[in-house]
């Protein structure tokens, strides 16, 4: 294709044909991706070709495949900076920080456009993320409504195993206890042996069991919480989660989880789950078919647990937001046409075409079809094609912009999609419950100072969490030793100072 594009260039050249004055006009912006393996280069992209099309730009592509951090580090630290950073994984936070100086700041830009002034208007909370304490931005955030990251693990039982020995999905931590006894003791899986784990990838159901104290969590920020009263507490000081560390130690010792679980890499229990005999009773993972490959049709996705008010809440992990998206190198050639750019990605059919796939895409490519009443219909992907990589190779993956709730709510998924979307549809009633934001802005002290804290308290509380489970220190009689360690390693300002920023927003 290019070779002929080069060769009818050629000869409209050699005919000194006019058309391709404005064409040479048209100002070429360099743009860096970090890209999947299985997703092809942008350059041939027809969603943004379109994009630039629209931008009056030409985009030229560097698609990062492996080493990404090495690359970083030459393009920020000579200045080699492209011109458009454009991508999920590109820049963290701590990158603006530490080189705002290289960065356009953003703040006219979004105050003066339309398509992401809207992004941002309809959901102001992704102002939060990226927003320095002095009120620069340097980052557009990503969005997707009904995004797939809301929940990253959900958990699921056994339902076959259940149906052979009589009981109902529990919701209940009572009801949980007699079933994973009864799942220890009666051999479920019939193969006359006691091969059972009742409950596998322990070490990730502190989180859950919490929710029936009433600790909901963004898992993303390790065990801050939000009470009824919208005050923010850290859980690992309260009555609640030590009731939490109790329960699980009942379970621990019991023998109903993997004797290894505090040790072992998740290697091993996706090893002896993914087997053609089904050996879990329940499990924690990102699909309920990552885990128990061969025998997933036996397991059913589990409630949020009850607490004493009968409440169910379920922890979020993450939001669906990516908060850096897009940013423009201050050394970019034409600020005005990078920013043209992201504008138009933000565009309604570019975003859902960016996040889906072409609309009403050619023959044997993935995307939407347009129907007649508006709303859209995923393409499948061809026979024994796995769903994830598909995706990946028909999207603009890592690169989307924004899907608002009205435009998501058209999209019609096919059989194969997104059993993350129906995983996040079970989820969302127990999504009720306030939780606190990912990831907030600090000023360098306070981030250095943050990570210090942030270090000990969390390997404090990690460690606590396994040696009371498994029995190694008894709870009660070690409370106030962890208390008073706690507070040694800085627990009061770690606390002070996500609670200070936490209520600036209320
Ligand atoms: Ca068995």
């Amino acid at each position: 294709m290019r070779k002929l594009l080069a060769m009818l260039l050629a000869l409209m050249l050699a005919l000194g044909c006019a058309s391709f004055s404005q064409a040479e006009d048209k100002v070429t912006l360099t743009a860096v991706i970090v890209q999947h393996s299985a997703c092809p280069d942008f350059d041939d992209s027809p969603m943004w070709l379109k994009i630039a099309e629209e931008a009056g730009v030409e985009l030229v592509w560097e698609t990062v495949r492996s080493d990404w951090s090495t690359r970083k580090s030459v393009l920020i630290g000579t200045n080699q900076m492209p011109d458009l950073w454009i991508g999920e994984y590109n820049l963290n936070v701590a990158d603006i920080q530490s080189n705002q100086e290289l960065f356009v700041k953003l703040n006219d830009y979004i105050e003066g456009s339309t398509n992401v002034k809207k992004m941002f208007d309809e959901h102001p909370e992704l102002y939060t993320p990226i927003t320095f304490p002095d009120g620069s931005i340097f980052s557009i955030p990503m969005f997707t409504a009904g995004g797939v990251r809301e929940i990253s693990d959900c958990w699921f039982i056994n339902k076959t195993w259940l149906d052979e020995l009589g009981y109902d999905v529990p919701d209940t931590l009572d009801d949980l206890y007699e079933v994973l006894v009864a799942f220890k003791e009666n051999d479920p899986n019939g193969n006359g042996e006691a091969d059972e784990i009742p409950f596998v990838d322990f070490q990730e159901a502190a989180g859950i069991f919490a929710n029936a104290y009433g600790i909901v969590q963004n898992t993303s920020v390790d065990w801050f919480a939000i009470d009824d009263d919208g005050e923010l507490y850290y859980a690992p000081l309260t009555e609640a989660f030590k009731e939490t560390m109790k329960f699980m130690h009942k379970c621990f010792e019991a023998g109903l989880a993997d004797p290894e679980a505090f040790t072992q890499p998740w290697q091993d229990y996706y090893a002896y789950c993914g087997g053609d005999t089904a050996i879990g009773g329940i499990g924690i993972a990102w699909t309920i078919e990552a885990l128990m490959a061969k025998t997933e049709d036996q397991y059913v996705l589990m409630p949020a647990l009850k607490d004493e008010n009968g409440n169910q809440y379920f922890n979020v992990s993450g939001q669906p937001a990516r908060p850096i998206g897009y940013a423009i190198s201050a050394s970019c050639k034409d600020i005005d046409a990078a920013w043209r750019v992201i504008e138009a990605a933000y565009a309604p059919d570019n975003g859902l075409q960016l996040a889906f796939g072409q609309i009403n895409p050619p023959e044997g490519k993935g995307g939407l079809i347009e129907n007649e009443d508006g709303t859209y219909t995923v393409v499948d992907p061809p026979e024994g094609y796995n769903w994830d990589i598909w995706n990946i190779s028909q999207t603009s993956f890592r690169a989307t912009s924004y899907v608002c709730e009205e435009d998501y709510a058209k999209i019609r998924p096919s059989g194969d999609m997104i059993t993350k979307a129906k995983i996040n549809d079970f989820y969302a009633p127990y999504q009720g419950h306030a939780v606190m934001p990912s990831c907030y802005i600090f000023d360098n002290a306070t981030n250095e100072e943050l990570s210090v804290l942030k270090t000990d308290i969390n390997s404090l509380v990690n460690r606590r969490i396994s040696d009371w489970a498994e029995g190694k220190r008894d709870i009660d009689e070690d409370w106030e030793t962890y208390l008073n360690e706690l507070k040694e390693v800085g627990v009061d300002r770690y606390v002070e100072i996500y609670t200070t920023r936490y209520n600036a927003d209320r």
